[in-house]
């Protein structure tokens, strides 16, 4: 059962399976074992809070931050083509957010011919809602259900598709995953595939490091603020008391691993008590707080990620100009 009571209209319901009290249990657990590790890591999924949401849109729309430009311009080229090669039923959209981008694939002039239902799916309720609210009065043919839940225990939730189902997973978001956890999760979202069925992935592409690099070191110093930016939310959500100003960031391309890494790094060693949590924990000097994995792929690693979750590629959409940026590549179940 939905933890809170469903929204329904008619062309609109959401159900809710994540709520405050639980969220702030799982960050609290996860903060411990994070921060109790060696090295010190944090998951990237507590940039977000709604200053950290403001802040990542203010990076989409930086000059370094070629990502969101790149995959939008994929998808405005490649809309049509896709959605006439698919024609899906039910549309899910994973970590949906803002679903700007989506309005491209369902603003095609043939989706009426076939689409009925979109399935945003998110951790945020607030901007679900939001979302929904925008698309409906601009796409009266179709019907709104919205799932507020997290990857890792709600994917179940998502309504049946009536027809043939094609799943988003767009943003570059599955490069924060660590190679075991991409697998586990590809494998689920298969388990989510027919064979009819169609999943979309937006991912970033390696190229010369100095471009890579720039996305993640802007001169206007917004990554850095998102970066320390978690730390605020952890003093909120947990009582903590960390300075986010002793910590400098940094973000570096690891050319051998294909990722870029995120680390706060502290200026002189750091003592922070975590009230909600009862401990204080050292940073020493010498040490750094790992806050994102950001992996870059090539045609090579994608096929092995693909292999890997009993997938194949179908369509591998990049950009000519400049060349090879991004990719929003379409998959389907191996044959
Ligand atoms: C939203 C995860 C795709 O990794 O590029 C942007 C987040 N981190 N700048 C990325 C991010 C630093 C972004 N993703």
């Amino acid at each position: 059962m939905p933890q809170r009571t469903p929204r329904r209209t008619a062309r609109l319901t959401i159900d809710a399976y994540v709520d405050e009290g639980g969220m702030l249990d799982s960050m609290a657990e996860d903060v411990r074992l994070g921060l109790t590790a060696e090295p010190k890591r944090l998951s990237p999924k507590y940039f977000y809070d709604d200053a950290g949401s403001e802040l990542f849109e203010q990076i989409t729309c930086l000059p370094e931050y070629y990502p969101t430009r790149a995959e939008r311009a994929l998808l405005e080229e490649f809309a049509d083509e896709l959605m006439r090669t698919v024609r899906p039923q039910q549309i899910v959209e994973l970590g949906s957010g803002s679903s700007v981008k989506t309005r491209v694939l369902l603003g095609v002039s043939s989706a009426p011919e076939y689409l009925t239902q979109y399935v945003p799916f998110d951790v945020s309720r607030g901007i679900v809602e939001e979302a929904a609210e925008r698309l409906l009065p601009d796409f009266p043919f179709l019907s709104i259900h919205g799932v507020i839940g997290d990857f890792g225990h709600h994917l179940s939730k998502i309504p049946a598709a009536t027809g043939k189902r094609l799943i988003l997973f767009l943003g570059g978001t599955i490069g924060n995953l660590d190679p075991d956890e991409r697998t586990a999760f590809l494998t689920q979202v298969a388990g989510m595939l027919g064979p009819e069925d169609r999943l979309l992935i937006g991912l970033d592409l390696v190229k010369d490091p100095a471009t890579i690099e720039a996305a993640y070191n802007d001169s206007a110093g917004v990554t850095a603020a998102f970066n320390r930016n978690m730390l605020r939310h952890l003093n909120r959500e947990l009582t903590a008391n960390f300075a986010p100003d002793a910590f400098q960031h940094r973000a570096f391309f690891n050319e051998e691993e294909s990722r870029i890494e995120m680390h706060l790094v502290p200026s002189d060693t750091q003592v922070v008590s975590i009230g909600v949590l009862g401990i204080t924990i050292k940073v020493d000097s010498s040490e750094t707080i790992w806050t994102e994995s950001s992996y870059k792929f090539t045609k090579e690693s994608l096929h092995r990620m693909l292999i890997d979750a009993g997938m194949q590629l179908d369509r591998f959409y990049t950009n000519d100009e400049p060349d090879e940026l991004f990719a929003v590549v379409l998959t389907s179940l191996a044959d």
